[in-house]
């Protein structure tokens, strides 16, 4: 079996490097800390290469203590996790760094740019890929451990209420409860926003147009609306999750959130209720992800990026 081989990859090396994705998110963080964890149970000297722009409120236990954003020397092997695309890494370049790679990974675009590819579709979160290996390994999730898996499961799951979520994510996540049951403390503190956002928000919402009869919803932001009229880390850590607010708007199909990051360059983000693929309409813009939820790039002026968008719908309605 596949999680052998990684297994019997990780007892042949002494180094490890872990990467995962830029701009990392709950599972990114969560299965890299878990996994590492398990590693340094193993004996293995760890080492993470993580983007500073990780949330500092994602920083949930002493692991985070450990990231680094460089490294110059040369690993037995590499593991990374939650990246489809060795693009999307931070720091692709590291890559080099070792002979063998492992990537572990749930997305189904994933280009398998491993030496061994252990890339499940069908599960929520690479949380539980870790904690599969876990089991393999006959190591014990830890206390800290039980804390990065619960995030990884609970992000990627929208806090077990997504379509991805299976008997299985429960059953692990039950796993976690009976090693600790403080999760609503890392719950409370991933909900919490500051006053920053929330006028991103109204503003966001007094932008909305709707369309198609109501079933596409549309809201952008400019860089004029940016507090220092620029896309920085802080803005952009800001203005994520801001789709769902067009999302959840009754009758809605389509919502789509486009946010200017450069003078004429803009980021599209889309979701769908599973009616339209919103994936094909990624496409036309460069961009791609799943049927649910998806983004591309737009070029020009805003005016220019809706109708293009308006267009590419009217196919699709
Ligand atoms: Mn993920």
């Amino acid at each position: 079996m596949m999680i052998n081989k990684i297994l019997e990859c990780i007892k042949d090396s002494k180094s490890i490097l872990l990467l995962t994705h830029k701009r990392p998110d709950g599972d990114a963080i969560g299965s890299v800390c878990a996994l590492g964890l398990l590693l340094k149970a193993l004996k293995k000297e760890v080492t993470y290469v993580v983007d500073p722009a990780v949330s500092k409120k994602m920083k949930i236990a002493p692991e985070a203590a450990y990231f680094v954003d460089e490294t110059n020397r040369q690993f037995d092997l590499i593991i990374a996790l939650d990246c489809a695309d060795p693009n999307f890494l931070y720091k692709e370049s590291l890559l080099k760094a070792a002979d063998k790679i492992v990537v572990m990974d749930h997305h189904v675009t994933n280009k398998n740019y491993g030496t061994l590819n252990y890339v499940l579709p069908a599960v929520a979160a690479v949380g539980e890929v870790v904690m599969d290996l876990y089991d393999a390994a006959g190591i014990d999730i830890g206390y800290e451990a039980a804390a990065w898996l619960y995030l990884s499961l609970s992000t990627d799951t929208g806090n077990f209420r997504y379509s991805n979520v299976t008997a299985q994510t429960h059953i692990k996540a039950a796993k976690l409860f009976e090693i600790r049951n403080d999760f609503s403390e890392i719950n409370q503190k991933m909900d919490e926003y500051g006053m920053g956002k929330l006028k991103y928000l109204a503003r966001v919402i007094e932008r909305i147009e709707l369309s198609f009869q109501g079933k596409v919803a549309l809201s952008y932001l400019e860089l004029a609306d940016y507090e220092n009229h620029v896309m920085d880390e802080e803005t952009d850590m800001q203005l994520q999750n801001m789709i769902d607010v067009l999302r959840n708007i009754e009758g809605v199909e389509v919502a789509i959130f486009i946010k200017q990051e450069t003078s004429d360059t803009f980021k599209i983000s889309m979701r769908s209720n599973g009616k339209v693929d919103v994936a094909k309409i990624a496409q036309l813009f460069g961009g791609g992800g799943h049927k649910k939820a998806a983004g591309g790039d737009g070029k020009g002026d805003i005016t220019t990026i809706i109708a293009a968008l308006n267009q590419a719908l009217r196919a699709k309605i």
